[in-house]
């Protein structure tokens, strides 16, 4: 999986040197390229953005550099072009697994009030949210998508994680336990510790559904 990062704020994406996707690229399972924008600009003062048409509030980045950097990274057009925005698809897992398909990724971020429409209309191919909220940039949407496409990477977890997960089948993950048994008069389930499967899985199954239905009762489909 290659996935290139476009950006103007580059040094945001040190953050994914650390822990496994950190690991991940060390190990050349995972390869993401993150672009300066500015490297692209044809405008003698290196600006990215300017005044929006029509006035009103904040800055809109012009879709030149985005267009020279896009066409720089991936001229054969063979990689899903994604521009992180409020106004996107929402992010979900399954989303997530069909983007591995995908051999390249190529992700914009927008900073102030987003980017000049054209550069969306030539040159991205779909528009992904992570959530219904509002931030700076597209920068942290980036580096979650990142995160989330490179765990079904194979050899990035450890074996069966990713089957433990699905396990579950959509509810949300039954309570975990390490040592000590006792911890400021919490103790560990015993069920956890009698070293029964068949019974720590019934268990498992039990606390997932009613974790769920309290909490997310929209996960349970109803027929
Ligand atoms: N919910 C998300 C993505 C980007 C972002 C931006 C227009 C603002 C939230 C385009 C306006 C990009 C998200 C940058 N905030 N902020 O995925």
């Amino acid at each position: 999986m290659k996935i290139t990062i476009l950006t103007l704020f580059p040094e945001m994406f040190s953050a994914l040197s650390s822990s496994i996707i950190g690991r991940a690229q060390r190990e050349n399972k995972v390869e993401i390229d993150v672009v300066d924008l500015r490297a692209f600009t044809e405008d003698k003062h290196l600006k990215c953005d300017d005044y929006p048409f029509g006035g009103g509030a904040g800055m809109v980045m012009m879709a030149q550099p985005i267009g020279s950097a896009i066409e720089s990274v991936d001229p054969g057009h063979g990689a899903l072009r994604i521009y992180l925005s409020p106004k996107g698809e929402r992010l979900s897992q399954s989303k997530v697994i069909s983007l591995c398909a995908c051999e390249r990724l190529v992700l914009l971020c927008g900073h102030y009030e987003g980017v000049d429409q054209r550069a969306i209309d030539l040159f991205i191919d779909e528009e992904i949210s992570i959530g219904d909220y509002v931030l700076t940039g597209g920068e942290l949407p980036a580096m979650v998508l990142c995160d989330c496409v490179s765990r079904y990477v194979d050899g990035v977890l450890s074996p069966g994680s990713l089957v433990d997960e699905s396990f579950s089948d959509g509810l949300l993950e039954y309570p975990q336990y390490t040592r000590p048994v006792n911890y400021r008069g919490l103790t560990v389930p015993e069920v956890l510790r009698s070293g029964n499967h068949a019974e720590i899985d019934k268990w498992r199954r039990e606390k997932a559904l009613e974790l769920t239905e309290a909490r997310r009762p929209d996960l349970i489909k109803r027929t």
